[in-house]
């Protein structure tokens, strides 16, 4: 089975009760790109990427998409086979995971939907029906924050992660503290995003105020080299989000200890493919992961849950969704959603999702 077609389509998701706020940045729609792979026994797959805003990483939504242009062309012909298809994508471009990981996408669900199994199954096979999922506030005055953490513990979520940064770390570590105060007796695990917001001195004094509170510091500071400078004195356990860009990295970052854990991307690091490698990885090194994106509507949403479905259920931090940001569904049969803080792995072969074309309009480019 072969590609024979490729379609890209452009669609906006706007941010319910906008903005999302975090450190560095504002969003208040984001620019999703999805794409149709169509083989030549018939078989449609569907892939998607949607940065988050053109600041959160080192992707942008036109950037995407001129990089599937650049791709599409050259995968005409290629068999759908994720290893396959990964090894060509290096033929035609470097770099740029986060447009290959829509690629990645679509053809595991094209895949799935022609031998009949799910992406789960794919990816080595699911433990669950149902994972995990956890909030992530966006940043905002101490007492909101606390508000909404008791109101999202009692929804269900087991764990709660809370955006900081890009304003003075006092308010930062008056709202942990607040956080904490409605939801540690509770069992929900506590996570502080930074979105690489803060400086070194300001990640080591919330550290040093704040040691009788159990939460996990992600992506505190910009770099790597922060990181590591930091990291022998924390007393905090360190995962890395933004600087996870590819597998040399993460692989490097497990091998010389600088991390404790990972809020992983799939379409950072290229998609499904590779981020089934990150999973082994944490896995035989004991490593809790997250398995999110950035953003996204259904498709992503169905790819995250299939892969947190197969990770071991001792290290999965979550499958974290933009559903709870997101008006509508593409799919209004088979809607991803978050229930009591969980969500429902999709039954049926592929992605078990099928988009409603409409919605996309016309393709800003076909193959
Ligand atoms: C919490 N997230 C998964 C949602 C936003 O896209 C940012 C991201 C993160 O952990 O940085
Ligand atoms: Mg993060």
């Amino acid at each position: 089975m072969k590609i024979k077609e490729i379609h890209i389509y452009q669609h906006d998701l706007p941010v319910k009760n906008g903005p999302y706020t975090m450190a560095n940045s504002k969003v208040w729609a984001l620019d999703t790109t999805l794409v149709k792979i169509v083989t030549d026994t018939g078989v449609v797959g569907w892939g998607e990427t949607c940065p988050l805003g053109p600041t959160y990483a080192e992707a942008h939504a036109a950037g995407a998409r001129a990089a599937l242009f650049e791709m599409a062309p050259g995968l005409i012909g290629t068999d759908v086979l994720p290893l396959t298809v990964q090894r060509t994508m290096s033929t035609l471009l470097n770099g740029h995971n986060y447009a290959k990981a829509a690629i990645d996408i679509a053809v595991h669900d094209a895949l799935g939907k022609a031998i009949g199994l799910s992406v789960s199954t794919l990816l080595g096979g699911a433990v669950t029906d149902r994972v995990p999922s956890y909030y992530a506030t966006g940043v905002g005055a101490p007492d909101d924050i606390a508000r909404l953490a008791a109101t999202k513990q009692a929804e269900g979520y087991p764990r709660l992660q809370i955006k900081v940064g890009g304003r003075p770390v006092e308010i930062d570590i008056e709202t942990i503290r607040k956080v904490w105060e409605q939801i540690g007796h509770t069992g929900m695990r506590l996570a502080i995003d930074c979105n690489r917001g803060w400086t070194t001195r300001d990640a080591l004094r919330v550290s040093r105020e704040l040691p009788d509170i159990p939460f996990i510091m992600e992506q505190p500071c910009n770099t790597l080299d922060d990181l590591r400078k930091i990291r022998p004195l924390l007393q905090h356990a360190l995962y890395m989000d933004e600087n996870s860009v590819d597998l040399p990295t993460v692989i490097n970052a497990v091998g010389t200890e600088l991390v404790d854990g990972f809020g992983m991307k799939l379409t950072r690091i290229g998609g499904l493919q590779p981020m089934q490698t990150v999973r082994d990885i944490c896995e035989a090194r004991s490593l809790h992961h997250t398995c999110d994106d950035s953003w996204g509507g259904d498709i992503i949403a169905a790819a995250c849950t299939h892969l947190g479905a197969t990770a071991h259920p001792r290290l999965l931090e979550g499958v974290w969704l933009a559903q709870p940001y997101i008006d509508g569904h593409y799919d209004q049969k088979n809607p991803v959603k978050i229930e009591n803080g969980h969500i429902a792995v999709p039954t049926g072969p592929g992605l078990g999702v099928t988009p409603d074309e409409a919605l996309f309009g016309t393709s800003v480019a076909s193959f």
